[in-house]
């Protein structure tokens, strides 16, 4: 739930970050989500710091989650924990059934929408933007109650947090201009994906999204990734 009142966490919140990270993402929007009082640290990953990897992360991925003076590692567990530390900030739903489904969702956009997004905006394959509509079709079943968030909720919930990132650079590619116009048109105007356009759109509408998504930083890395692959 987005609050205005922002939550102080009991020890002091450091998210090592990268804007260009979807996995990294998923801790951020939550925090920003939840109006927690946290410290941003942007991580250059092509000049890692020593610092970072010497007292922080050996491993050298972000996100990395500082609580205190605990590490906690891996996109689905620090935003997990994010939730976990706020329970007011009522980012899982209450409700258990609801929860296991909500968990489900998630694990399938990741099974069926991710590839398309790996192969679109990591690839660079920029012909395989149709490959977006088979993906839906799988995943739709699966988007229960998107009215306006899952299972009727009226803010973001982690399941739509792990989700967001990669959702929202989907859209993002196909909006670039970098692939045909024709998808973006299909998905924005054919009935038959308006239920999931609508979801998409008021997901990133929320102060998680609006707050963290930094389209240029992702664009120029795609950009960047195109040209030195030869393809731009
Ligand atoms: N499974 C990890 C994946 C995180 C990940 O791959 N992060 C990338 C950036 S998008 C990273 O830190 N790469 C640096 C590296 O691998 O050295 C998670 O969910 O947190």
């Amino acid at each position: 739930m987005s609050s205005l009142k922002t939550l102080v966490p009991p020890k002091p919140i450091k998210l090592y970050s990268c804007v260009i990270c979807p996995w990294a993402a998923r801790t951020w929007i939550a925090l920003t989500q939840a109006n927690v009082e946290f410290e941003y640290i942007e991580i250059d990953l092509k000049n890692k710091p020593e610092w970072f990897l010497k007292e922080v992360n050996p491993g050298g991925k972000v996100p990395t989650l500082k609580y205190g003076d605990d590490i906690i590692i891996e996109s689905a567990i620090t935003t997990e924990f994010v939730a976990d530390l706020f329970p007011e900030a009522k980012l899982i739903p209450d409700d258990p059934f609801l929860r296991a489904q909500s968990r489900l969702m998630a694990d399938r956009f990741m099974e069926y929408l991710v590839p398309v997004y790996r192969e679109l905006y990591v690839a660079c394959n920029v012909d395989a933007a149709a490959n977006v509509f088979g993906a839906i079709d799988k995943f739709l079943p699966y988007l229960k109650d998107a009215k306006p968030f899952f299972g009727g909720s009226d803010h973001l919930t982690l399941a739509e947090i792990l989700i967001a990132p990669f959702l929202s650079r989907l859209y993002m590619v196909l909006e670039s201009g970098l692939v045909s116009g024709e998808t973006l048109e299909t998905l924005t105007s054919d009935p038959k994906y308006e239920y999931f356009n609508t979801w998409a759109q008021n997901i990133f509408a929320t102060p998680g999204l609006k707050g963290t998504f930094d389209k240029t930083a992702n664009l120029n890395w795609m950009k960047e990734r195109l040209s030195s692959l030869g393809k731009l």
